[in-house]
């Protein structure tokens, strides 16, 4: 472990950590450039460090994806239409996003929080059946661009939500009593830059004056333990923490959104991969105050996930579980009161990673809404 934060130190390797150096239970996986490979296999059994190999040939699964994303290529006319077992541009979710609408205008509404760096709106779902402010769940998908299976996973969210109320008792219930705001490219400049230029981007597409890299990782940009360790103060790394908390406008527009709404009562992040549910804190070994309860719910939601089709997670905090991150947003929104804050880890377990086949689309967006069902109606018999 000691050993590996070596290499990551070594830039010139040009090394991308998918899965940085944590907890001894999960693995370490790291995305080699050709040119960096003997280094890197010279170093590793030099240190005796047991490694093997996931992924031989990435671009060959990028190619792969992109193919099979253009065969299933549509523009659907109505939503009965849509294609959820496939990637989708930015566009198109766009796209789906006003045909979510139209479609059901006394269920949901776009609103917009703010523009991203380049400018692109940064629009958020709202579900509600009525009532002024009432107590709110919050659900982002995509703040890292290139974990492209939680972007997929919010548009199925999106329609599940739609078809469950006056189906699902429990769904009316929820939308009966509480709004619900869905973020589902919570990146779009990212986003947009895995389409067309680089499948791996994970940052926000932000420029800094003095650096040639791009990009802040906006899940370090948070006031929250901002600028500790698991946070890095180099605009070259996958972890760059960014010039000052909320810098990015993506951050801010959130923050502000949340300030002003005042009445959100569950946060829900999602990210991949690793197949975890997590609650803070990130950025200190001191427990939360709701430790215990939130622990509870997570072990509950994480059985209802499992229930659909066996697949395994693990929870707990998010520095006991898997590695200490400084400026995170569930710390974030934890500390500003917001007691039902979790962040997710969607499929795989480190078999495809970020290049999860899209035939896995929708059985992760089925089993993962078991999972937010449990911790929405928690919060809904558990007012605060
Ligand atoms: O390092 C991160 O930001 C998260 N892992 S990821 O591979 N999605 O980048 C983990 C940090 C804390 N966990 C979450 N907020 N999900
Ligand atoms: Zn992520």
């Amino acid at each position: 472990m000691e050993k590996v934060k070596e290499l990551e130190e070594l830039q010139d390797l040009q090394l991308d950590f998918w899965r940085q150096p944590g907890v001894p239970e999960i693995p370490i996986d790291v995305r080699v450039p050709f040119p960096s490979l003997q280094a890197v296999k010279v170093f590793l059994e030099y240190n005796n460090i047991r490694y093997s190999i996931l992924i031989h040939d990435l671009q060959t699964l990028v190619d792969e994806e992109q193919t099979e994303m253009i065969r299933q290529r549509s523009t659907p006319k109505s939503l009965e239409a849509f294609n959820y077992a496939t990637y989708h541009t930015l566009n198109e979710i766009y796209h789906f996003m006003d045909l979510l609408v139209t479609e059901n205008p006394n269920l949901v509404s776009k609103i917009q929080i703010g523009n991203s760096y380049e400018d692109r709106p940064l629009y958020v779902l709202k579900f509600s059946t009525g009532g002024t402010n009432r107590p709110a769940i919050w659900i982002d998908t995509g703040i890292h661009s290139r974990e492209w299976i939680t972007q997929a996973s919010g548009v199925r969210f999106a329609k599940k939500i739609i078809d469950s109320y006056g189906t699902d008792p429990s769904l009316t219930s929820i939308l009966d009593n509480m709004d619900i705001f869905l973020e589902i490219v919570t990146n779009p400049d990212g986003f947009a830059y895995t389409h067309t230029s680089n499948r791996m981007w994970r940052k926000t597409r932000s420029i800094k004056a003095g650096s040639l890299c791009v990009g802040v990782d906006p899940n370090r940009n948070w006031d929250a333990g901002f600028g500790g360790a698991g946070s890095s103060s180099n605009p070259c790394s996958e972890t760059y923490r960014g010039p000052y908390a909320h810098s990015e406008s993506e951050v801010k527009a959130i923050v502000d959104f949340v300030k002003t709404h005042g009445n959100i009562k569950a946060f829900i992040s999602i990210h991949s991969y690793s197949q975890l549910l997590l609650y803070p804190y990130g950025y200190t070994r001191t427990p939360a105050a709701d430790h215990q309860e939130l622990d509870e719910i997570a072990e509950a939601a994480v059985a209802a996930l499992s229930s659909l089709y066996g697949t395994s997670y693990r929870y707990g905090s998010i520095i006991t579980t898997i590695y200490q991150a400084s400026g995170g947003t569930v710390d974030w929104t934890y500390n500003q009161g917001i007691k039902y804050s979790f962040t997710f880890e969607l499929r795989d377990s480190g078999h495809y990673g970020f290049l999860l086949p899209a035939k896995q689309i929708i059985p992760t967006a089925d089993e993962t809404w078991l999972a937010l069902m449990t911790i929405m109606e928690y919060t809904k018999d558990h007012p605060y």
